[in-house]
């Protein structure tokens, strides 16, 4: 058996040896029938994601929201929406996961609430206390503050009758940005951590940490340099100074994951917020690797040459390799299918997905698995605008057309379903059942097409499916240090199609090979590789060679990890 959450040191913490699960409640399971998922129909899979193997499961959020950004627009922080249940619900996720020893982590949301919480209605009324919860600015209700831009497009200012003043909002209108010079603000944040610490959580998974510090004055933007005003909030002033206060306040000695989300971070950025000689966080979501296909926007998409993309990985895996750690993701609830942007979604689907997730499995950091993701589902087709459900496309398509970008819908169909994040967010397909078995009622987003093949049902029962050979990798994963401390070294860094590289730890080796294309090719081993003792340990092809040859020819999406045999005396110790 795997031997899960094992860490237990401080060189080995549990979150570097853990596999990680995220769900996107509303698309996961629906219990009663109303087309949304909730905590009850999670509770219910506990024994899929135990028999998935992963350590933990980081839950996007559940509380009370009006559901402008479905859920990330919190008007309660201490509360669950209705439409997933109540506390005793999510007590009862709780104990299910922590009875199979998988860990719970919670969405944090506090760049910003959403306009209908407490603390902005009594900021807008000018309350005792309340009035700079948020940045207001006085000024003519036709000129915004300043030029910054929403990262959901349009202006980041919204002018509001009520106070006769206008409020910052760096994602939607409903969705004001928090003041963190405000010391209340930050206690109220941190009263609040507490409070979901003391119900027995395991870590947070913080949305967009890096946005919650603002230069002083909020000064216009260069208008020219990407999303204006970006280097004004991302990575702003402050933001050590405010993490590490939350370390020390609420998070100091105690066993947790802390994943921050840091759009724009760089390597070294990213070297300031992990790690104890950083703010302490224990790793980050870095958005190069999943921005290299964007061209001046993410609706504007570039081919990106393999060497690219391995050069990306190759940096962040050295950077934080001495003092640090990587996260390790290619999908999550915002972005696109993994399957149908880095893979080939038709005829390879399952072989490139498989081929994906031994990349995910075998970097160093901790994997992150997206729902679905593990049997491969891809993109849907989205056929009219009435099909999106997200903020963020629909306010695209709109301005789009509005702006005379595109005549009709029609004309940026493609770029929407190539890139919108309506696509991670149809429901998880677990059967060939009506709606795919996600709910008895009506699904709040269609379900994709393929459901009827792509199911969890079907994957279950065919030994050969994306779904097992995850499993196997999970298993792979606990099973063998050297995967996830081993050191990482690029291969061939030009090759255009094969991402290979070399993991060493004490005696043990590695080698990962990787054909990401859809035509068969060949792979010379590099001479500095020691093919002496590699053993094929998983592959997504029958017919690979259980040893090293001097030329590997691969498949299309074939891919092979070798591995020294362990040291430490087998499997599950
Ligand atoms: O996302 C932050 C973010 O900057 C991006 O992921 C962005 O939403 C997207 O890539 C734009 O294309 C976080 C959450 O993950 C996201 O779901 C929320 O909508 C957003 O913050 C606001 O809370």
């Amino acid at each position: 058996m795997s031997r899960r959450n094992a860490g237990g040191d401080d060189d080995h913490p549990w979150w570097k040896e853990a596999v990680v699960y995220q769900v996107y409640p509303k698309s996961f399971n629906d219990s009663d029938g109303d087309g949304i998922g909730d905590l009850a129909g999670l509770a219910r899979r506990a024994d899929y994601l135990d028999d998935l193997g992963v350590d933990a499961v980081w839950l996007c959020p559940v509380y009370g929201s009006p559901m402008a950004d479905n859920g990330y627009d919190i008007s309660d922080y201490r509360s669950i929406h209705p439409a997933y249940g109540d506390m005793d619900d999510w007590r009862q996720v709780r104990d299910v996961l922590h009875e199979r020893d998988i860990r719970l982590v919670m969405d944090l949301v506090v760049n910003h609430t959403s306009d209908e919480h407490e603390w902005f209605r009594r900021s807008r009324r000018e309350e005792d206390g309340y009035a700079d919860y948020y940045h207001w600015r006085e000024g003519e209700p036709d000129e915004p503050p300043n030029n910054w831009e929403s990262i959901f497009g349009g202006p980041a200012w919204s002018y509001d009758e009520a106070r006769g003043e206008w409020y910052l909002h760096l994602f939607d209108e409903k969705q004001p940005d928090l003041n963190w010079r405000n010391s209340a603000v930050r206690e109220d944040v941190h009263g609040m951590m507490q409070w979901w610490l003391d119900e027995g959580v395991d870590g947070f998974r913080m949305d967009v940490i890096n946005l919650i510090s603002k230069t002083e004055g909020l000064p216009d933007g260069d208008p020219d340099a990407g999303l204006t005003g970006a280097e004004h909030f991302m990575n702003g002033p402050r933001v050590h100074d405010r993490l590490r206060e939350m370390h020390d306040r609420v998070l100091d000695d105690r066993d947790l994951l802390v994943v921050g989300e840091t759009p724009g971070a760089s390597v070294a950025d990213a070297r300031e917020y992990v790690g104890p000689n950083g703010d302490g966080l224990s790793m980050v979501f870095q958005f190069e690797h999943v921005t290299v296909d964007h061209g001046d926007d993410k609706w504007t998409t570039a081919d990106v040459p393999l060497a690219e993309f391995k050069e990306i990985i190759a940096k962040w895996q050295a950077g934080l390799a001495d003092e640090g750690w990587n996260s390790v993701y290619l999908s999550n609830h915002d972005q696109p299918r993994m399957v149908s942007r880095f893979g080939d979604d038709g005829e390879y689907r399952r072989k490139s997905a498989k081929l994906l997730g031994t990349l995910t499995h075998t970097l160093q950091g901790t994997p992150f698995v997206y729902q679905g993701e593990e049997i491969g589902m891809t993109n849907a087709p989205f056929e009219s605008p009435d099909e999106l459900r997200d903020v963020e496309a629909k306010n695209y398509v709109e301005r789009a057309v509005e702006h005379g970008e595109a005549d009709c819908y029609e004309d940026i169909r493609e770029t929407v379903e190539a890139t919108a994040r309506d696509n991670a967010r149809t429901p998880m397909q677990w059967s060939d059942d009506t709606h795919a078995g996600f709910t008895d009622g009506e699904p709040w987003i269609e379900c994709n097409p393929n459901y009827a093949e792509v199911n969890v049902e079907r994957a279950r029962s065919d030994p050969d499916s994306v779904l097992n050979y995850y499993r196997e990798l999970i298993a792979l994963r606990h099973e063998r240090d050297l995967l996830v401390y081993g050191e990482f070294e690029l291969l061939a860094p030009d090759d255009p199609d094969v991402f290979a590289y070399s993991r060493r730890l004490d005696g043990e080796r590695g080698l990962i090979v990787l054909n990401v294309a859809a035509d068969a090719t060949s792979f010379d081993v590099p001479a500095e590789v020691d093919r002496d003792g590699l053993e094929l340990v998983i592959a997504n092809a029958d017919d690979a060679p259980a040893t090293v040859p001097a030329t590997l020819d691969l498949d299309p999406y074939e891919a092979r990890v070798y591995l020294t045999p362990s040291q430490e005396g087998g499997v599950g110790q």
